[in-house]
């Protein structure tokens, strides 16, 4: 265990680009893989490193973040460890929010003054990796650095989504822009590999001495650490560059969470689960193993909990407690599954009325994210062949050309989307 480091994970602010999976949670309790959550990976990285102490910073308050931290993260008692929520709206009103991710940091630790605690990692909330940030720990101590940014390369067309910097031979960063146009490109930033131009890329993870952080927040009023902080950090601290070269994407955005999401039914995916020096935590749920009717399912993932008709699933992720129905086809679809079960006796009586948990037969599924408790009926078909790329209605949403159906909706028998 290293002890004198506390970690910050950012849990998110308003949630926009991942709407409408954050319509009723918090960011970091957006379902993942099928049975996890968003925040178990940032959570699982700090564990399987040796850290421990461990805050959460959210916007605002949700039910089913708070419980499953609650329920999933527990130490013994003379461990040390802990994993908090803050949320901006517990002390704060509407108009005093965290302004961005830097000034939800100086908000919390305004007051955080443990004299054991001597490095602050922070991390973001939305990204998928595997990472030893014990590594990342060793090399910013050895450097005597300041502060400590992780990057990974990408190539030049990706730019203006990240933060981008230059360093010397010590790996000292010299200079730092956040989310160039391809006409700020600076000639002295690129980095060759493999033959190819490639981009050190700033992860949006970082490792702080405590009291340079204090002091690069209290400075001033920034709210950014990408636009703001770590420019400035540069011209009077040793701000140094740790390469961490696996895979690592950035999955705030419908369109990289759906697509991040489906890579992992993939044989060859990039994020292996099925790793037992890593393991991605977690709440263990006593749920049945899945049960399959004469069901085909082709690089699927299906969770626990799940019953699985006559019915053909491809490239997809099939969620805790679904239910799907006789001839049903789902491809290259996000099924969230389900909070609870209905029992025989409510499915019996919704037959009659109304649509039961799940998605019904012969219905079709395809290029789709279905929420939570979704009710899909019979004869449905949500494969947007029209193409649209971006509309709203009250049961459903399209972005980028992907139909996301809300949690607890309901879509009537027959419906086309
Ligand atoms: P972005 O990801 O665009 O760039 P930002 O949107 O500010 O930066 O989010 C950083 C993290 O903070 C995310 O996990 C986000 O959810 C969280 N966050 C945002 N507002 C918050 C708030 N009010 N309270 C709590 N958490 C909040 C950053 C860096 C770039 C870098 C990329 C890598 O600025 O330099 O390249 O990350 O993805
Ligand atoms: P998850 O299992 O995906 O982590 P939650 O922890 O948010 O989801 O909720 C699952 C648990 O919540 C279920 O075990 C169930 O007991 C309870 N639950 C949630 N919503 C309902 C509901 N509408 N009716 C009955 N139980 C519910």
């Amino acid at each position: 265990m290293v002890n004198d480091v506390l970690c910050v994970i950012l849990g998110g602010g308003r949630g926009t680009r991942l709407y409408p999976l954050t319509k009723d949670r918090a960011k970091p309790a957006v379902p993942l893989f099928g049975k996890y959550r968003l925040i178990d990976i940032p959570i699982s990285n700090c564990l399987n490193s040796g850290l421990n102490k461990i805050k959460i910073l959210t916007q605002f308050n949700s039910e089913s973040l708070n419980k499953h931290i609650s329920r999933t993260y527990k130490f013994e008692a003379f461990s040390h460890g802990f994993i908090e929520v803050i949320a901006a709206d517990q002390t704060m009103d509407r108009t005093d929010w965290f302004e961005g991710p830097a000034d939800a940091v100086r908000k919390t630790l305004k007051h955080f003054n443990n004299p054991k605690i001597k490095y602050v990692c922070i991390l973001s909330g939305d990204q998928l990796y595997k990472m030893d940030l014990r590594a990342f720990y060793d090399f910013h101590v050895q450097r005597e650095a300041q502060v400590s940014v992780a990057c990974n390369l990408i190539d030049p067309g990706e730019i203006s989504s990240y933060g981008i910097m230059g360093t010397d031979e010590a790996s000292k960063v010299g200079e730092f822009v956040e989310k160039p146009s391809q006409e700020d490109l600076v000639r002295h930033l690129r980095v060759m590999r493999g033959g190819r131009p490639k981009y050190l890329c700033s992860m949006g993870i970082y490792f702080f001495d405590k009291e340079a952080l204090h002091e690069l927040l209290s400075r001033s009023n920034k709210a950014d650490f990408g636009k703001e902080i770590i420019p400035e950090a540069i011209t009077d601290k040793a701000v140094y560059a740790y390469e961490f070269d696996g895979y690592w994407r950035d999955i705030g955005t419908i369109k990289s969470f759906y697509t991040e999401n489906l890579l992992l039914t993939r044989e060859d995916a990039p994020l292996d689960l099925f790793d037992e020096e890593w393991q991605l935590y977690t709440r263990s749920r006593s749920l049945p193993p899945a049960k399959y009717a004469a069901a085909q399912i082709e690089n699927s993932i299906v969770a626990d909990g799940s019953i699985v008709g006559e019915a053909a699933v491809r490239n997809s992720i099939i969620g805790l407690r679904s239910r799907i129905g006789k001839n049903a086809v789902i491809e290259d679809s996000i099924i969230m599954g389900a909070d609870y079960y209905e029992t025989a006796e409510e499915i019996r009586q919704q037959r009659r009325g109304t649509i039961p948990i799940g998605i019904g037969e012969d219905s079709v599924v395809r290029h789709a994210i279905l929420d939570k408790n979704a009710r899909v009926g019979r004869h449905v078909r949500i494969a947007n062949e029209a193409g649209v790329q971006e509309h709203a209605t009250p049961q459903y949403m399209i972005r980028d050309g992907i139909v996301i159906v809300y949690k607890n909706a309901t879509i009537p028998d027959g419906t086309v989307i």
